[in-house]
């Protein structure tokens, strides 16, 4: 892991937008999955995850859902259970109330918010199909009152047929309505336009490899995407009070989810940067996942030397991590000048996987700087507000000429006229 001074460090990475022949492929993909519905769909899932299903077979019914349950460790159950209550005690804090506001000239003006009707999450298969994302999509779009959660994921996983049962586990766990098996572009497209066997939905969320990236990309309009996401970062600025064999730790724990995946360490002592350096090699050894973690941290990995806490933070504010550990002597003292970081973890024991899989915020972060401006996946995203507008008469005749005038002043003598004729007779 390389040393650096304090400099302008850039964790941004390429955003992955498709060969155009990815790009044809996925538009042929969709436009057949529209036209004609389950059979396209079962054509693709045949020639895509070499499995053959019939329409009937595609839904996942309620007797898999409990054998799920017997493929599993009990500790499993507990864990994710666990996890699923603290996510979803997290994401209530966060509903939002309709609201209406009654003037005194007898106007009411407000705003009602509903959720979402029908929303549609993704899991991937293959090893990057994880148990925790299922929970991270699905508890905030069921807070915020979504009736029909819908989750799509491949026949097929890793070789094996059928569904991970820990996905099974944490889908029901979570409070899945319906799951389909089917994967890849084509899911996407019957999550958008409907099949005879699935109903459309409203919005399509979770993580895909690159062709259901560009199906979402190629669907939004048609329905509403969440924001896709990047390989994970974590960004550590600690002082000398922080032990190395920790903070190593926590920027493997990030570096193995990917080769593109950026940890990042930020101090003011170039002592302890040695020893975190020498640990991060000692540890890197006995990872399994050594192969990703070793490419992420000699590509994507740093330990940048500062002058003070004061300019490590003001690093920090540059980089917009998606994850920012604090851990110096006071952390408190620093929360209020940390601008942007999409999760801020204070202290020795609040460990990154901490917030991946329990504390119960959620795991899906903005990457690549977006920190700056957007923010975790939580209940606002699934729900939506209409706006509410009754004027009476009274508050009609005292604010009726300035609607005419600045509809004229806009050329608009419809508009102006609109509001006139309820002006003209008292
Ligand atoms: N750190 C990942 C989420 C995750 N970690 C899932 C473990 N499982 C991106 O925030
Ligand atoms: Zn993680």
């Amino acid at each position: 892991m390389k040393i650096v001074k304090a400099q302008d460090m850039d964790m941004k990475r390429e955003v992955e937008y498709g060969s155009e022949e990815q790009n044809a492929a996925v538009r042929q993909i969709v436009a057949d999955v529209k036209l004609e519905g389950d059979a396209a769909l079962l054509r693709y899932t045949e020639e895509f995850d070499h499995v053959k299903l019939d329409a009937g077979a595609l839904r996942v019914t309620e007797a898999e859902l409990k054998a799920a349950y017997d493929h599993v460790e009990p500790s499993f159950i507990t864990a994710i259970s666990a996890a699923a209550d603290n996510i979803r005690a997290f994401h209530s804090r966060q509903k939002r109330n309709s609201w209406m506001d009654l003037q005194p000239d007898g106007s009411l003006l407000g705003q009602i918010i509903r959720p979402l009707k029908r929303v549609g999450v993704y899991v991937p298969g293959g090893t990057a199909a994880y148990p925790s994302s299922v929970l991270m999509n699905v508890i905030p779009a069921q807070v915020a009152g979504v009736p029909e959660i819908v989750m799509v994921t491949p026949p097929a996983t890793a070789g094996k047929q059928g569904i991970d049962p820990y996905i099974l586990v944490a889908a029901a766990e979570a409070g899945v309505n319906e799951i389909y098996r089917v994967g890849g572009a084509q899911a996407i497209a019957a999550l958008a336009y409907g099949t005879a066997s699935m109903a459309p939905v409203d919005k399509i969320c979770g993580p895909g490899n690159i062709y259901v990236a560009l199906a979402k990309r190629q669907v939004y309009g048609v329905v509403d995407i969440d924001s896709i996401a990047g390989p994970s970062e974590i960004a550590v600025l600690a002082d000398d009070s922080a032990d190395p064999v920790y903070i190593a730790a926590d920027l493997l724990s990030q570096a193995e989810h990917d080769v593109m995946a950026s940890a990042v360490l930020v101090t003011p002592s170039a002592e302890f940067a040695a020893a975190c350096q020498a640990e991060v090699e000692r540890q890197l050894a006995e990872l399994p996942r050594r192969d990703i973690a070793e490419r992420s941290i000699a590509d994507y990995g740093a330990i940048i030397l500062v002058d003070s806490i004061d300019e490590g933070i003001a690093a920090i504010n540059r980089l917009a991590p998606e994850h920012f550990e604090l851990v110096v002597q006071d952390p408190l003292a620093y929360l209020g000048k940390i601008e942007n970081a999409g999760a801020i973890f204070l202290g020795p024991y609040s460990s990154e996987p901490v917030g991946d899989y329990f504390a119960g915020p959620n795991h899906i972060i903005p990457t690549n700087g977006t920190a700056r401006f957007s923010s975790p996946v939580d209940v606002d995203d699934f729900i939506k507000k209409s706006s509410v507008i009754y004027y009476s008469k009274e508050a009609l005749q005292a604010n009726g000429e300035m609607i005419i005038e600045l509809a004229r002043r806009e050329g608009l003598e419809g508009h102006a006229r609109a509001i006139e004729v309820r002006l003209s007779g008292d």
